[in-house]
């Protein structure tokens, strides 16, 4: 069975996990051909939570067989009417099992309940309903066209939004008639297990959406498949590279998002307060495992004593412990690896000279935690103001005009996202239209909707998701 009560497993009264899980091929759980599987950790305690199939070449060339067959003869053939059907299934019965999700999510991925329930699973429901709406009606989207599947999408996703990551590929893949083999990341496979589990249950026809777990060679053979014909990553800047490279003249249609450095930029006419439990949560929602994260704070030079001295203060009151308690509002960190990196990034940090201010108090003695933490004396050049750390790490610098914070903040490969506070809707807008970033905040951070497009500029990647702009990458126009 493929979904068996554990005893040993924490909520085991809300999810039931299985010991061991499958590939999703063709409509059903099946053994990897290689019988190999590898060990999903539960980052707060270090336990294994299940083993996961890993899909060797011949696995994913079965899902993506098994994809074509079903854009061949089901998926493309069907109205749209008829697919928006299944897909609002889908968001419905995500809805049913919201709390078995959100407790999963958690246990696998380290995340607080209190955003796998209220943001991570709401969402992905959010994008499959508006998804949906779209399917019945591309005939007529854009008027004079017509817009045509691609075929098969090989999909590849993070570990830090897992479910969510996997509505925001499926759901506009789904919805324009394309079958898809979906990748999730090796350290959080669980959910989109889950919601593999709740494609049965939505009976959507045999094939079009197959799941493959493995790692990066997993990935690697999935976009590389002679057979996909369109690519959509999510992940780090230098997979996304690779990825580039490997797919260079091959035709493919592609889109990455990819890396970040956002800064998240406060002037002196800004409502403080408001502005500073902005900065809270653009860096340490979700331990900061955020490619849009705000990870640097430009302050204007004339509050940045009181702006700092109310973050250290609030930084104070931020609970850090175990994902699954109600009050947590900081995880584990996904993985012993990120855990390293966020160490050595902070390491040097203090050794460029910065000035790091951390939460005090103590850690659990198992699982991988970081107390959040900021630092000021941060100069551009240094490692902690240019590269990502995708961790609870925030780098504070100042600036003086409007102009030398557009400056600043598009001084990175980068161009995500970026976060503005001001009183003044002329300087914002004025602001929003200089910086080199994808998404641009005003008053608020890490505001998600299905209807507004989200990627990136630079080595932030291309290509957009959510809105009528994510459908676009998902057609082709004629
Ligand atoms: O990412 P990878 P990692 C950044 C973040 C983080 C760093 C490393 O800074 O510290 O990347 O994280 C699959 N072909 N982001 O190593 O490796 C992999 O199995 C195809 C930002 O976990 O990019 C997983 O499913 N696929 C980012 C997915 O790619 C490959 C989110 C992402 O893993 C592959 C995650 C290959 N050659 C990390 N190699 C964001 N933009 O949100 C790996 N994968």
């Amino acid at each position: 069975k493929a979904w068996e009560y554990s005893e040993s497993i924490e909520s085991a009264a809300i999810v039931k996990i299985a010991p061991k899980y499958n590939l999703f091929i063709n409509g059903k759980f099946v053994a990897p051909k290689s019988g190999k599987y590898f060990a999903s950790i539960n980052p707060a305690t270090e336990q294994k939570i299940a083993d996961v199939a890993e899909a060797g070449e011949a696995d994913v060339d079965l899902a993506v067989k098994a994809a074509r067959q079903a854009y061949n003869k089901v998926w493309s053939k069907l109205p749209g009417k008829e697919r928006a059907k299944y897909i609002y299934r889908i968001a419905r019965l995500i809805q049913d099992h919201a709390r078995e999700l959100a407790v999963l999510e958690s246990i696998d991925g380290g995340k607080p309940i209190r955003e796998s329930r209220d943001v991570d699973v709401p969402l992905a429901a959010a994008h499959f309903f508006y998804y949906a709406g779209w399917a019945d009606k591309l005939d007529y989207a854009f008027p004079g066209r017509t817009l045509k599947p691609l075929g098969v999408a090989g999909q590849v996703i993070p570990w830090n939004f897992p479910l969510l990551m996997a509505a925001w590929k499926l759901a506009p893949a789904l919805a324009c008639g394309n079958t898809v083999v979906l990748k999730p990341a090796e350290t959080t496979p669980l959910t989109s297990l889950f919601l593999a589990q709740i494609l049965q249950e939505a009976e959507l026809p045999d094939g079009v959406v197959n799941i493959v777990t493995g790692a990066g060679a997993t990935g690697a053979s999935v976009v590389s498949h002679a057979d996909v014909n369109k690519v959509a990553f999510t992940g780090s800047t230098l997979v996304g590279k690779k990825i580039q490279q490997a797919l260079a003249g091959s035709g493919k249609k592609m889109t990455l998002e990819l890396g970040g450095k956002a800064a998240n930029i406060i002037f002196e006419d800004a409502a403080i307060d408001q502005a500073v439990e902005g900065i809270v949560n653009g860096i340490y929602f979700n331990q900061g495992h955020v490619c849009c994260a705000g990870s640097r704070l430009l302050v204007q030079e004339s509050i940045h004593d009181v702006v700092v001295k109310k973050l250290f203060r609030r930084l104070q009151t931020l609970r850090v412990g175990n994902p699954l308690d109600k009050n947590t509002d900081i995880g584990a960190i996904n993985s012993k690896m990120q855990l390293n990196k966020i160490c050595e990034l902070a390491d040097s940090g203090v050794a460029e000279g910065a000035v790091m201010h951390q939460k005090a108090g103590k850690l659990p003695d198992k699982g991988f935690w970081f107390q959040p933490t900021f630092f000021t004396n941060v100069t551009s050049s240094s490692r902690i103001a240019r590269e990502e750390i995708f961790g609870p790490v925030l780098s504070v610098m100042t600036f003086r005009t409007p102009d030398e914070a557009v400056e600043k903040a598009n001084n990175t490969p980068y161009g995500l996202s970026a976060g503005i506070w001001t009183d003044k809707g002329s300087k914002a807008m004025k602001m929003a239209n200089a910086l080199r970033a994808g998404v641009v905040w005003i008053n608020t951070f890490n505001k998600f909707d299905p209807t507004s497009p989200f990627g990136g500029y630079k080595e932030s990647g291309y290509g957009r998701e959510g809105g009528k702009q994510g459908l676009l990458d998902y057609c082709k126009i004629e």
